[in-house]
């Protein structure tokens, strides 16, 4: 349980990789840390001779998982995702493609032999606050080749992205990184009255702030995932905002205002459907052709706003494209659900621990209406359904929340379930 076994499993990983050809799939997610991690990883891998084809997906969805098995008859490595989905990728895989996963959120073993789940968690490296998956990529391509060291600085915009610096400062493998990016005079701390740090990334002449500079890559993620935005991103992640990224940023960034402003004139105006504990909308597909990922941005940014009811989980879904870039079309009617809370609320699930937190509710709801099961947080949370099923799962997250309230006198200690005290 430690940063040694964890450099141990890379090399084993590593030497998957080359006994397995030199043709590589990259399955990435689509955030600032998955783009960062793509653009570390993408590079050495190449260096190293591999040829890299790059895909890069919004979240683990099974029919998404299959197609790339089936699809490329290459090595597969998932970055930034897919270490809790080790079991549905191995079942997938049937021993078919060695596939590799480097991953910082909370694990699940494979039971594919050929499936190796390099996940953080399991050596002990919290994906919480030490270490990002940018950093873990970082590492793994120090281990390739100690040269691929210049690739620092993409390693600390991930863990910015994934705000690991939100305490004040990067710490543990995150700070190797940032130290490693600042000894090569690619970054720079500077310290606020308060202590906290900030970073500026200075690789590309200019000071960049780095927090900037990751909701940037985010966003062409994000809003421009179906238009090529995930080339930029990570084209941006190792030579900065270049004119041509910057140009398409303020383009996205046009085509996201227009979508949240209509979409709010259209709730202020007719309101968001209730239930007793919830409050919930469809976009259907008025944010084409942003990725799905922007549902739950939008529900965030809404979350305190007047014509949302302070007490109500807020639930948002968007309609999922027919398409997914880089894997061709499918034949499925699904719409992405995105769950989120108010401040007041929240403050009642994780700190008086008087209502049920979105951990518990969301994967049991989704059970009951054949949704998928993904990441889910206490405080955030998704689910995939089919189009049609949007109520049903919200009148069966509002049935689990009644029954845990007036259940008598509860004690849960599990992580996900609240605590009622008499
Ligand atoms: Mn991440």
């Amino acid at each position: 349980m430690s940063k040694e076994n964890f450099l141990h499993e890379i090399r084993k990983g590593i030497q998957l990789l080359r006994a397995a050809g030199p043709e590589v799939t990259l399955v990435h997610h689509n955030d600032a840390d998955g783009l960062a991690s793509a653009a570390v990883l993408e590079t050495a891998l190449t260096r190293a001779g591999f040829s890299v084809r790059r895909v890069c997906i919004e979240r683990v969805h099974p029919p998404i998982v299959a197609r790339i098995h089936e699809q490329f008859p290459a090595t597969i490595f998932y970055v930034d995702l897919g270490g809790q989905a080790a079991p549905v990728i191995s079942e997938t895989n049937r021993g078919r493609r060695a596939t590799l996963i480097l991953d910082h959120h909370h694990p699940q073993k494979p039971t594919d032999p050929k499936v190796i789940n390099i996940s953080t968690e399991f050596f002990g490296l919290s994906g919480d606050m030490d270490i990002s998956a940018s950093t873990a990529a970082y590492m793994f391509a120090l281990e390739l080749d100690a040269g691929n060291c210049d690739l620092a600085y993409a390693g600390v915009l991930g863990a910015v992205g994934d705000e690991h610096d939100r305490e004040g400062r990067l710490i543990k493998e995150n700070r190797e990184a940032l130290l490693d990016a600042v000894a090569q005079g690619q970054v720079k701390i500077e310290v606020d009255a308060q202590g906290k740090e900030k970073y500026l990334l200075t690789r590309f002449g200019e000071e960049i702030p780095m927090a900037q500079l990751a909701v940037s890559v985010t966003t062409f993620g994000g809003v421009g995932y179906y238009s090529g935005g995930p080339d930029l991103g990570v084209r941006a992640c190792l030579e900065g905002l270049f004119a041509e990224a910057q140009r398409r940023l303020e383009e996205l960034r046009q085509t996201q205002k227009r979508a949240y402003q209509e979409t709010t004139a259209h709730l202020i105006r007719d309101g968001l459907r209730e239930t007793q504990y919830i409050q919930w909308f469809t976009v259907g597909d008025d944010f084409s052709p942003m990725g799905v990922k922007m549902i739950g941005e939008y529900c965030w940014d809404i979350r305190n706003e007047a014509f949302v009811k302070p007490e109500k989980y807020i639930v948002g879904f968007q309609n999922m494209a027919a398409e997914i870039p880089g894997l061709g079309a499918f034949d499925w009617s699904q719409t992405k659900a995105s769950m989120r809370l108010p401040t007041p609320l929240e403050r009642k699930i994780l700190i008086d621990r008087a209502m049920p937190g979105l951990s518990y509710l969301v994967p049991e709801a989704a059970r009951q209406v054949g949704g998928s099961i993904d990441a889910c947080h206490d405080y955030t949370a998704a689910t995939i359904v089919e189009i049609g099923k949007e109520e049903a799962l919200i009148l069966a997250m509002d049935e689990l929340i009644q029954a845990e309230l007036f259940e008598p006198l509860r004690r849960q200690d599990r992580k996900g379930k609240f605590i009622v005290t008499a």
